[in-house]
């Protein structure tokens, strides 16, 4: 089980935007979470929250090359992901030291694809319909979890036509993405069913929407419902969790999945 770290370097992320948009808070931000114990930080420069607006690859690259090359120099501990779907990005960010690419559409775009494949370097591919400005109006599903199942399962094959190969990937259903809260809760609670496409699951339950839809609580005050979820999804036999708050969701994180291993529940993987 693996902790991921966020690090959003965008003005408008709908729980730290605005935080680390100075790369030197960024960084220092990157050095505490690693300090908590994350095994791989995510710095990402588009905000994906529904409705954003699209960010220009210049801008993207101006928020996230200045910190990675930063982290490069800092001789930094812990391996960092690009969470872009941009292969220029993408491009910029693995000649700038990442050690990963995490894409919410899922390597839709083919040159994206190609530069992956080029790297050789790992890569997230998450389930979404559209794009963060239209994906609210594409949450329409009969049975949710085998429709992304399927999609995710489509994704991986369009990968590996562009050369990806198979054990590089890791598959995210993509929590609060063209999805309801809902929605949201019946892929995190049969989470389980992902299992069988073969390959590690990430999955990024971390202060989204569907805590708030349950609790009430706004963003910054959902921790305890991500712990909830977190644990949720390591009996479910998640392998990475995506998490703002690493400390706390490690602790979870570790506890659910030492209950795993000590078996009783559906998944011990
Ligand atoms: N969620 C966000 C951004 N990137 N990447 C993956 N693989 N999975 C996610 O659930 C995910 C993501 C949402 O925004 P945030 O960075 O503010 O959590």
């Amino acid at each position: 089980m693996f902790v991921v770290g966020v690090l959003n370097v965008t003005p408008d992320s709908f729980s730290d935007g605005g935080r680390f948009l100075d790369p030197g808070a960024a960084v220092d931000h990157a050095l505490r979470l690693a300090s908590e114990g994350a095994d791989l930080i995510d710095v990402g420069g588009e905000s994906t929250r529904p409705g954003a607006p699209e960010v220009p690859e210049e801008e993207e690259l101006r928020r996230v090359i200045p910190v990675l090359s930063r982290l490069a120099r800092a001789r930094f501990p812990v391996p960092v992901s690009i969470d872009t779907s941009s292969a220029v990005v993408a491009r910029a960010a693995l000649d700038t030291g990442a050690a990963l690419v995490n894409d919410v559409r899922g390597l839709a775009d083919p040159a994206l694809a190609r530069v992956v494949a080029e790297a050789g370097t790992p890569v997230v591919l998450m389930h979404m319909r559209g794009t963060p400005r239209d994906m609210r109006e594409r949450a329409t599903y009969r049975d949710v979890v085998g429709e992304v199942r399927a999609e995710l399962s489509a994704a991986m094959a369009r990968a590996e036509g562009a050369g990806v190969q198979r054990e590089r990937i890791l598959l995210d259903p993509g929590i609060g993405f063209a999805k309801t809260a809902e929605q949201s809760m019946q892929v995190l609670a049969r989470l389980s069913e992902f299992l069988s496409l073969g390959r590690p699951i990430l999955v990024g339950p971390s202060r989204k929407s569907f805590i708030g839809a349950i609790t009430g609580a706004p963003p910054d005050e959902r921790l305890a419902g991500t712990l909830a979820a977190v644990t949720a999804a390591v009996l479910s036999g998640a392998a990475f969790v995506r998490v703002h708050d690493v400390a706390a969701s490690r602790q979870a994180a570790r506890v659910a999945a030492a209950l795993r291993a000590s078996g009783g529940f559906p998944v011990n993987a």
